[in-house]
């Protein structure tokens, strides 16, 4: 195997990565093997908050005495457990500010259209403005829909900046849950609050007790769960839909050599929803064929993809470690990004081709890229500017092009309610028989495998191991973001999935129901999709009275981004155990990672882990399934037993 092919396990990846290697064009991938990770970094014990630093205050390489380990400090004395519990405590914040800054946008052009400043919007799913409209205390009453949206919008809004009390949504959360959250003291506030009261704590000389500052980390990551990523989510279900089981398409293979390929990539579905329409325009359509192409192909990126995969079936070109590779094809006239997860090096590849490269965020603008700021009471004129553009790119492709022929089926678009509906059908939708079949132990438990790519591991491998070990095990996989992507391309989203891949117990209830053994539940943001599919689990009884109890357990094993470790606090925090691997950012101080990995346990009843083998974090999460199963009483599999009439006099006459 040559070096390049140990990068990826996915051939499309592969080949690109010759094609680039051939063209002279640098990515990621070469970058990764010409640097290392700073060791002191990565460790998290590098403290740069000040300018008498930065100082480094790495791990011991041996046990140390006390008085040894009091003299290792950075020149204010802060100690390796403050520092690292200070950078990780950052990491949570800038996690939470990127989902709640996109929740954000979100409210503000779900306010304006429910006022009617936006023309072309429409209430797609009243159901669940209804049901955040209660949340919200908003009345329904004979109000208009557009009454009641402009409430919850303002609503939304305000959640924000709460200054006191708890967030709106934490009341769907399981009552024993709330009660831990009360006793902890971490009930949050509203998400800038909790930012901003993070970066105070973690700013120099103030909160210096490593334990304190991990707590306030959790109230911070709770705001991100339960606030700023649910609202995006629920926010923009109702304008666009929420998602019902759709078919689609992902990897390279989705671009179309005779046609204008445009690929919307980042994470605001916003006018990604509005290009959608636009595309099929006959204005732009006839454009197009002006040009000598078939048509305009639309194709996705990173989580913008999971969006518009989600709600239209719309192709996915990759994850995020191909968002390089799909201008190496050399037919992507226009890539149009917003905002997180874009590599600047995107604008480099680009001039190794002749791709557009098109920023829309006023917050995201990349220096060599064209700028097209999206004005939501205009976004269908900007959505045909960008195509245009797109449009008279495409005679300007240069004669190196090669598509790889790699691009696989899928079935995605779970959302909680959708496998509410899908296991007990209209009439009784529910729960039951996922319970029931938990209970029974044809499924053993549940996990949540989601997060990014790691140039550092082989692309796409752990979590691929990871996802096709725990089915195996008859272990249901919800996932997201990123590890959604690669289950795709590997061919785990299909309903077929489950007889090839799953234990015999996930396999006949799959079948039975007619869903794939991985459940593709949408973008980053949609993690709060799991949190409530939890929740719905627990409301459903027999399995204990809070999150923490069920069998079940959370991964991100290729996780790069502060997002990331975000989320994985708001499921520690809301009672998951939760693996990562790859690298870990605390191990500077083993206390610290010794309250993250234990001592959480006693207090958040969830608790992180670290483990880069696929299959021994597989191993961790099925022992820890195995425990919780143990603990409900259901580790012996109750499998009913059918009697015959011999059997039932006997039991009759005793
Ligand atoms: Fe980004 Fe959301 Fe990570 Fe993928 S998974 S690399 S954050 S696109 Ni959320």
């Amino acid at each position: 195997m040559s070096d390049l092919e140990k990068k990826s396990i996915d051939p499309a990846t592969i080949k690109m990565l010759k094609k680039a290697q051939a063209d002279g064009c640098e990515t990621i991938f070469d970058r990764a093997d010409a640097m290392k990770p700073c060791p002191i970094g990565a460790e998290g014990s590098c403290c740069k908050h000040c300018a008498m630093g930065p100082c480094r205050v790495p791990a011991p390489k041996k046990k140390e005495t006390v008085s040894e380990k009091a003299k290792r400090m950075g020149l204010c004395g802060a100690t390796a457990e403050t520092i690292s519990a200070r950078n990780f405590a950052r990491m949570v914040a800038a996690g939470t500010s990127a989902h709640s800054d996109h929740a954000r946008g979100v409210a503000e052009v779900f306010l304006a259209a429910a006022k009617g400043d936006i023309p072309g919007f429409r209430i797609q799913d009243e159901q669940k403005l209804y049901q955040i409209a209660m949340d919200f205390g908003v009345e329904i009453g004979d109000r208009s829909v557009q009454e009641i949206a402009t409430d919850v919008g303002h609503k939304a809004l305000a959640e924000f900046g709460r200054q006191e009390g708890e967030l709106l949504f934490i009341k769907r959360a399981p009552l024993k849950r709330q009660e831990i959250w009360k006793n902890l003291g971490v009930v949050p506030r509203g998400v800038d609050r909790e930012v901003v009261e993070l970066m105070h704590r973690t700013h120099m000389g103030v909160d210096q007790d490593y334990k304190d500052i991990l707590i306030a980390a959790a109230r911070c990551a709770l705001a991100d769960g339960w606030g700023g990523s649910m609202t995006s989510t629920e926010l923009q279900d109702v304008p666009f839909g929420n998602p019902v089981p759709v078919l689609g398409h992902i990897n390279l293979g989705v671009l179309k050599k005779g046609e204008v390929n445009v690929v919307v990539h980042g994470h605001e579905p916003l006018l990604p929803e509005i290009m959608v329409g636009v595309v099929q325009d006959p204005e732009i359509q006839k454009a197009a064929k002006a040009v000598g192409a078939k048509g305009i192909n639309l194709a996705g990126m990173c989580c913008s993809a999971n969006e518009i995969l989600m709600r239209h079936g719309i192709p996915v070109a990759g994850n995020f470690l191909q968002q390089e590779l799909a201008i190496v094809t050399g037919v992507v006239d226009a890539m149009v990004v917003d905002v997180q997860c874009e590599m600047q090096s995107l604008a480099q590849v680009a001039k190794c081709y002749h791709t557009k490269l098109i920023t829309t965020s006023a917050k995201a603008k990349i220096d060599g890229a064209m700028h097209i700021g999206f004005e939501e009471h205009n976004a269908p004129n900007v959505a045909k500017k960008i195509l245009m553009e797109a449009i008279q790119n495409f005679k300007n492709r240069k004669p190196n092009v090669e598509i790889p022929s790699e691009s696989s089926d899928m079935v995605v678009g779970f959302s909680h309610e959708t496998i509410n509906y899908l296991l007990g059908g209209v009439f009784r939708a529910s729960y039951r028989p996922l319970n029931d079949n938990i209970i029974n132990g044809r499924i053993r438990g549940i996990a949540g495998v989601v997060g990014c790519n790691n140039a550092r591991v082989t692309h796409d491998d752990p979590n691929l191991t990871l996802i096709k070990e725990l089915i195996k095990n008859d272990v249901i996989v919800l996932v997201t973001g990123c590890s959604a992507m690669t289950s795709g391309k590997m061919g785990l989203l299909t309903p077929e999935a489950a007889r090839q891949f799953a234990g015999d117990g996930l396999a006949s209830v799959c079948e039975a129901v007619g869903i794939p053994p991985v459940l593709h539940m949408g973008a980053c943001v949609d993690n709060s999709r799991i949190l409530m599919a939890a929740t719905a689990v627990v409301k459903d009884g027999g399995l204990g009275d809070d999150i923490s109890d069920l069998p079940a357990a959370g991964a991100a094993l290729e996780w790069m981004s502060e997002k990331a470790i975000a989320i994985g606090h708001y499921f520690v925090a809301s009672g998951v155990f939760t693996v990562f691997g790859t690298t870990w950012p605390t191990t500077g101080s083993e206390e610290v990672t010794k309250l993250l990995f234990e001592e959480f346990e006693n207090t958040f009843k969830g608790k992180w882990g670290f483990e880069p083998d696929p299959l021994k974090a597989a191993k961790l999460m099925i022992e820890h399934i195995d425990k919780k199963r143990k603990a409900l009483g259901i580790d012996k599999a109750r499998e009913r037993v059918l009697f015959d009439m011999a059997k039932r006099r006997e039991l009759e006459a005793a």
